[in-house]
């Protein structure tokens, strides 16, 4: 196999046994090449910091196997609520926003988006999100053209709907919809003029194929999505993954070198997991091209890396002040 010349050529026609050779490849030369190529196209010390809310939690009517917020789990620890107050979410966004958050993305545990006072709730979310001078994500499950067209009205930035895993273990994790919905759902949004926020899982008992065989469905989506999330499963009590061990941090940062050199212009977001790595763990994982980070002590509905850690990240990826010490 020739990797060559061609590294850091955007292409929608990757092979998945290309994938697999590349993820498999001695893991510094992976991480060498996907710094080579995350250095093409991206400020190579930028960290985009994305905030997330869960703004309507639980009681979901899908059966995502890893999902704490599936009502078909029955024995998860969470509390249904109903969608936040708009007033409540902005305050939130504005709280994020002087943090140093530059995303702020809003989750609701929804099969579809259903029209009405909900929904006109979401798009004054997404409004006041705008107007304080950030970009807004949302992630509602389903949704029809003209929904997408009201979102994109709103200035919605992104609509993050994950492929979750490969088309070949997709049924062995959800069976209330399937991949090809969430490929239309993926189409929908692009067409309203949205950004795609659209990546997967790992450590979900799927194999290196499968992983490499969602990158390559990933990478056919043309454009590429703008972002792209990575997240390693996150084992949450009462779901059926509860017991699944967390994934290997060199088995993540494989991942993460991967998607990089498959998506060379994406933002590709370490996501959720991340508070499962050490500091060097994570910078080894910028080095391999991650660019975005969740920002906040909280994901949806499990806690985040701690937000002072994740400020001191952040200083230790930045030139350091030049400080004059007097050596007796
Ligand atoms: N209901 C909407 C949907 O599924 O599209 C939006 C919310 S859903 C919680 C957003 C994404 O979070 C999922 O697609 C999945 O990739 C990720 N996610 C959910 N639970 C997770 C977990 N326990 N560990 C890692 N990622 C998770
Ligand atoms: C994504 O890919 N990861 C985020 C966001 N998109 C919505 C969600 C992670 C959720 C982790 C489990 C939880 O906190 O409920
Ligand atoms: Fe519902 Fe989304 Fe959780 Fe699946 S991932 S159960 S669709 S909230």
């Amino acid at each position: 196999m020739q990797y060559g010349t061609e590294d850091g050529a955007i292409r929608t026609n990757w092979r998945v046994d290309e994938i697999v050779g590349l993820h498999n490849l001695a893991f510094l030369e992976l991480v060498g090449k996907a710094n080579a190529v995350h250095r093409q196209y991206h400020d190579p010390n930028a960290i985009q910091r994305a905030s997330l809310l869960s703004i309507k939690t639980g009681g979901c009517p899908e059966d995502c196997a890893y999902c704490p917020q599936s009502a078909h789990h029955r024995e998860t620890e969470l509390t249904r609520e109903k969608l936040m107050d708009p007033r409540i979410v902005l305050a939130l966004a504005k709280k994020a926003r002087d943090a140093g958050s530059d995303r702020f993305c809003m989750g609701a545990a929804w099969r579809q988006v259903r029209d009405g006072a909900e929904f006109d709730a979401v798009i004054e979310m997404v409004r006041g999100v705008r107007d304080l001078g950030m970009e807004a994500c949302v992630t509602l499950g389903m949704l029809n053209e003209t929904q997408a067209r009201r979102l994109a009205d709103a200035g919605l930035t992104a609509y993050n709907h994950n492929l979750d895993t490969s088309p070949e273990y997709y049924s062995k994790i959800i069976t209330t919809r399937s991949f090809e919905e969430r490929l239309e759902t993926l189409e929908i949004v692009r067409s309203a003029g949205v950004e795609l926020c659209c990546g997967g899982i790992i450590g979900m008992g799927e194999s290196i194929t499968d992983r490499c065989s969602m990158l390559k469905v990933l990478s056919d989506i043309d454009p590429h999505p703008e972002s792209v999330p990575i997240n390693a499963l996150v084992p949450s009590r009462g779901t059926p993954l509860a017991n699944v061990e967390i994934i290997d941090p060199i088995e993540f940062c494989r991942m993460i070198a991967v998607t990089r050199i498959v998506l060379p212009g994406s933002t590709v977001r370490l996501s959720a997991g991340r508070s499962n790595l050490n500091r060097e763990q994570q910078l080894l994982c910028f080095l391999a091209g991650a660019n975005s980070i969740f920002f906040g002590d909280k994901l949806l509905t499990t806690r985040n890396a701690d937000m002072q850690d994740d400020m001191d990240l952040l200083a230790a990826t930045q030139p350091l002040e030049y400080q004059e010490t007097t050596v007796l």
